[in-house]
This record gives C-alpha cells, structure tokens and sequence, in this order.
C-alpha cells in the first residue's frame, strides 16, 4: 500500500514575538500553509517531530494556533503523528503539550496520535512507525531504542543527531551527539536541527516550514515524499514575509526594498532616508540608528481567518461550523 507522508517539525510557535508584529498571524498562516500542501499532495499523513512551543510560558492564543491546525487537519481526514522536542519539556515532568494528549485520549481527536516523553510504536496503514520523542536524559540511545523495537519502516526522532549542521555552519561534530542509527528503518524523520538536510544514508531533518529568527536561511518548507521512493522533496510554504538582514551603511536610495522583515546591521550612524525602507525595519543591531523599529503588539483572534480558512480548504459550512465550535469549545476549556 502506498503512502503519501508530508514530514514537517519545529514550528516553535511563540518565537519571534519580540522581532515580528504579526507573529501570531504568521505562525498561523505557517500552520495553514501546511494544512494545505497536506491537501494538494493527498498525503495519508502528518509527522510532527516536535518543538511545537518555544517558550514554557505558551499563550492561550499560541495554544488555538496549534489547535486549530489539529482540529482543521481532522476535519480533512489527515492524521498528524506528534512527539514533543526539548523546547516542549517543562520543568518536572510535563511538557506544553499534555493538554493535546488528554484531548486525544478524550477522543476529541479522532485521528491524531501523540507520544510524550516515552517511545511509542504505532502501526497504521502497513506502516511501522516508531516514535521516538525527546527526553531530558537518555537513558537508551536511539539506536539502542530502535533495536528493542526490531525493524520499523518509520523512526520519527527530536534529536541532534552527529553531523549535522545549521544555517549558521554549526556542525554537530562530538560524541556527545547521537549517532544516527545506521539500518532497521525506511525514512527516519527527525525534529530539532532547524535547517533542512539529509543526514545518514535515510534520514533527513525537515528544519522549521518558516524563518524564526535572523540568520536562519531562506530555504524552508516542509518534506514529501511516498513509500514508492522514500525520497523527500521540499514544498515551500507561500505568503510567508522572510527575514532579510541588510547593511545599513549600502546606499538604498534608489533601491526596491523587499517585502520582509528587515534587520539592519553595520550602520555608522548615517542617515537612513528610504522610507519603505524604516516602515519595514524590526530590528536594529547597532543602536546608532536614529529611530526605532516598529513595536511588537500582542492582539490577535486565532477565531479571525478560521472558517475561511477551513472555507478555502475545501470544507462545508455545516463541517466549518463544527470546527468552529470545536475551538471555541477547547478555547473555553484551557482558558477556565
Ligand atoms: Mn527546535
């Protein structure tokens, strides 16, 4: 039986908040985006492998952006398989997304399934699928998990694995990285390296579907690919602004300014008169600029965009309706 998977993992809802005024908007039309590539490609399924928060302080608004992509990905038919990352742990023994996993096994979810903190195998379709998700401490390597487990034909992991590497050249090069287990699995899915890239022989890090913050590359999206190949490609996600680091001492009088998030750098303290340029202005590195960047606000109705959204994807009114009050419901709940 052939499968169609989309591979995406730290979306680290709640970051850049303090860069980008629009976040919440963002990191909603990022989940959109995903929701629907998912549909175009007719995938049979979601792996998230984790880092779905940034912070441990999750707002209430951060928690219906992640909701309203699950509630909108069952209404669709699409089953998203979830392990938690390292930003997801809490202090002791919770991690942010405990109150996903009660509304899965209160079967609010139908469709989803999660793993917190302990491995889980998961069959589904022929498909086996073992997650992996991240731990403060490890007591068992992957590979040694991977092996209790015998042959899997999915390993989803939220681990630095050696040898990879980040937009920045940071390469994961000591033993105190795991090892990417060598064989007894098809595709392993990994979370926490944001940069995407094929480590090992089968195994690939999707990196985060948008930017989060400056330095991180321009080449992001998330990974397709089917049971056929097993080979991943990337699917951009539109109508996502990027993050665009400019020198500020180059002359942009005459320049066409990109639409993005701009950080400028280098500046001696000339005067900056473009003035699309100052609108788009976020982040100055080197205060000597006279002005300052656009403040940050935290206003948003994560209900706003939602049934047109659900509208776009193909859904009925009486199904929009329904996914409507879906979150409006769990809304109540986690905020009483
Ligand atoms: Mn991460």
């Amino acid at each position: 039986m052939k499968s169609r998977i989309l591979h995406t993992a730290d979306f680290h809802i709640g970051a850049s908040k303090k860069i980008i005024v629009d976040y919440f908007e963002r990191q909603n039309t990022m989940c959109n985006e995903i929701l629907r590539i998912a549909t175009k490609k007719e995938v049979n399924f979601i792996l998230l492998c984790g880092d779905i928060f940034h912070l441990k302080t999750v707002q209430e608004v951060e928690r219906l952006i992640f909701i309203s992509f699950l509630v909108g990905a069952e209404h669709l038919g699409i089953p998203v398989f979830i392990i938690n990352g390292q930003h997801d742990l809490l202090e002791g023994k919770g991690t942010s997304l405990d109150h996903i996993k009660k509304l899965i096994d209160g079967e609010h979810f139908k469709r989803h399934r999660i793993a917190l903190l302990k491995p889980v195998l998961w069959n589904y379709r022929d498909l086996k699928i073992l997650a992996v998700p991240h731990v403060r401490k490890r007591e068992k390597s992957v590979a040694q998990i991977l092996e209790d487990h015998g042959d899997v034909d999915i390993l989803m992991a939220h681990e630095c694995f050696r040898g990879s590497s980040t937009d920045t050249g940071w390469i994961a090069d000591t033993s105190a990285y795991q090892p990417i287990p060598e064989e007894g699995y098809k595709y392993l899915a990994g979370g926490d390296i944001h940069k995407c890239q094929k480590i090992g022989k089968h195994g690939y890090y999707s990196g985060s579907p948008i930017q989060n913050e400056f330095g991180d590359g321009e080449r992001r999206g998330v990974l397709w690919f089917d049971t056929e190949t097993w080979d991943p490609k990337l699917c951009r996600l539109q109508g996502i602004k990027p993050l665009v680091t400019l020198d500020a001492d180059h002359d942009f009088s005459d320049e066409e300014i990109p639409d993005a998030y701009i950080r400028l750098t280098k500046t001696k303290g000339k005067e900056i008169t473009n003035k699309t340029l100052l609108e788009r202005v976020v982040k100055v590195e080197n205060k000597t600029v006279e002005f300052e960047p656009i403040k940050v606000t935290t206003s948003f109705d994560v209900m706003e965009g939602l049934p047109e959204m659900l509208g776009k994807l193909g859904l009925s009114n009486k199904q929009q309706m329904k996914a409507v009050d879906i979150v409006k419901k769990i809304a109540k709940d986690i905020t009483a």
